[in-house]
């Protein structure tokens, strides 16, 4: 899944794609590196970041998702990444077939609903807190279990409101309200999040924690590091994982792929 952040403030490529033409340029280039997904957002989520009107993101990612869908096949699947059901439902009639909601349907109480009545998948994300303050005192007695009973309830609440099941992905949210040592934790045990048995997504790509074991690097460098973490995602299970290096995870994916089949 390539990520497209239409936003200016994204933390590690904000700003970077504000005209339509540069913005489906570079879909057009991820998709022929080899992505099979593409995730457009009008929202930062980073730590510290304010929400966006529902308003204000569809002005920046509708234009970008109907110059897309004239270009790519329908078989390939565009996702909106809101917690808002109102920029979700806008994005679907644009041309989106997947929903991204970092809040896993609790932001906004229309989500689960939208995804059950339109038949598309949906990424149910584990988040303590709000982006605006959730890095200040991120806290848990035992990460692992919290995280996984709380994705269970997301699913079951999906489930409920009449979801299918072959259509929930979920989470871990890594860097969404969790310390380094938390989001350690949570890739070291990918395996019982997958064994809740829904999809699993993965999103590491460029993240913070990353960088304090990295040397401190800038987050555009992490690239390895974010294969490092694709790497041991498809061995534990994982089968979609949200990136901005394309061809580098790609590679990463397929490799880790064919081991795993091998063994
Ligand atoms: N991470 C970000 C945004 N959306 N969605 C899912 N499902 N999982 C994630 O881990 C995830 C996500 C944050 O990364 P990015 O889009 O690069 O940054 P920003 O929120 O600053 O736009």
């Amino acid at each position: 899944m390539a990520i497209l952040n239409l936003t200016p403030d994204s933390f590690s490529d904000g700003g970077q794609y504000r005209d339509p033409e540069q913005a489906v340029r570079h879909a057009l280039t991820m998709l022929a590196e080899g992505a099979d997904i593409l995730d457009l957002g009008g929202e930062s989520t980073r730590p510290g970041s304010k929400s966006v009107t529902p308003q204000e993101q569809e002005r920046r990612v509708l234009p970008v998702i109907r110059r897309l869908r004239e270009q790519i096949p329908e078989s390939v699947p565009m996702s909106i990444d809101t917690t808002s059901a109102r920029v979700a439902r806008a994005a679907l009639d644009a041309g989106a077939t997947w929903i991204n909601d970092t809040s896993a349907g609790l932001d906004d109480p229309q989500m689960l609903a939208l995804a059950a009545e339109r038949g598309v998948p949906i990424v149910l994300m584990h988040r303590q807190g709000i982006p605006e303050t959730m890095q200040q005192a991120p806290s848990y007695k035992d990460v692992v279990a919290e995280v996984c009973h709380h994705l269970a309830a997301r699913a079951q609440a999906a489930l409920a409101a009449g979801v299918e099941a072959d259509r929930i992905l979920l989470d871990p949210g890594i860097g969404f309200g969790k310390l380094a040592a938390h989001n350690l934790a949570l890739l070291a045990a990918l395996d019982r999040i997958v064994a809740l048995g829904f999809q699993v997504l993965l999103g590491t790509s460029r993240k913070g924690f990353m960088r304090a074991i990295c040397g401190g690097v800038e987050p555009t460098q992490l690239m390895p590091a974010t294969c490092a973490t694709t790497t041991l995602g498809v061995m534990s299970g994982v089968r979609v994982f949200r990136v901005h290096d394309v061809a580098g995870n790609r590679q990463a994916a397929d490799i880790a792929w064919a081991v795993r089949n091998a063994g």
